[in-house]
């Protein structure tokens, strides 16, 4: 009884730690949750704002993935060919020394590319392009460099054929991602929009950054379950030797 109290307890405690690393921003109190606008310097951008999707009036028009609200471009109405405006977007930033995977929720249009040419925040073109990236990108925020790079791979908007998409990546690509920086480093995740043309546009809503604990945590929650088991063998074998005496009765 102790051993199955103990293992409770520590089952208990490892999971509410899980929990408490998990971040979601789903903007359905209309603001940015934290977001901020980021578009580089010289660079003639366009913020992304919380859209409410129920006042949205356009034909076609937006359906937020969770509630009412998503994360979109301010001039939504007008995209496409004609918008040559660069769009950057920033999450929070993330500092924690342990493995975390993304994901992000998104509608709208592919992109040309699924890596740009460009590796740094501060390399961005000046507008966008036809042959540009469109998506989410994982930034180090000391140099702000890009580390990864996801995109759509299809289209969809009307609330008719509405097709969110999950974008992002798992522990294993994050932490192949990072391993060579320093402990101290922080990272950002920013939405891109550097594409002009059909589907130039990208939203996200529910983006959730789960910290997973190190496998040496990992590892030593293991080996106490397993010593928990050998111990309660005993007690097993009893039960079933039980069960077998009352069936053979
Ligand atoms: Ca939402
Ligand atoms: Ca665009």
């Amino acid at each position: 009884m102790i051993v199955r109290m103990f293992l409770g307890v520590l089952i208990a405690v490892t999971s509410i730690s899980v929990d408490a690393a998990t971040i979601s921003f789903n903007f359905d109190d209309g603001t940015l949750q934290g977001w901020t606008n980021n578009v580089p310097v010289g660079t003639l951008g366009e913020d992304y704002v919380a859209w409410d999707t129920v006042a949205d009036t356009n034909s076609g028009r937006t359906v937020a993935y969770s509630s009412d609200y998503m994360l979109l471009e301010a001039e939504y109405g007008t995209r496409d060919a004609g918008d040559t405006a660069i769009k950057v977007v920033s999450s929070p930033v993330i500092d924690t020394d342990m493995p975390f995977s993304v994901s992000a929720w998104t509608l709208g249009g592919t992109g040309a590319i699924e890596t740009p040419s460009w590796t740094d925040n501060s390399s961005l073109p000046t507008a966008a392009s036809g042959s540009d990236f469109m998506g989410i990108a994982l930034r180090r925020v000391s140099d702000g460099h890009y580390l990864l790079f996801d995109r759509r791979s299809g289209s969809g908007q009307s609330n008719h054929s509405l097709n969110w998409l999950e974008l992002g990546w798992d522990e294993s690509v994050v932490a192949s991602a990072i391993a060579l920086d320093s402990p101290d480093e922080t990272y950002q995740i920013d939405l891109i929009d550097a594409y002009s043309g059909g589907w130039g546009w990208i939203g996200v809503d529910e983006v959730t950054i789960n910290v997973v604990p190190e496998p040496s945590s990992i590892a030593l929650v293991v080996l106490m379950i397993g010593l928990g088991l050998i111990a309660c063998r005993p007690l097993a074998r009893n039960r079933y030797k039980q069960h077998s005496n009352a069936s053979t009765d």
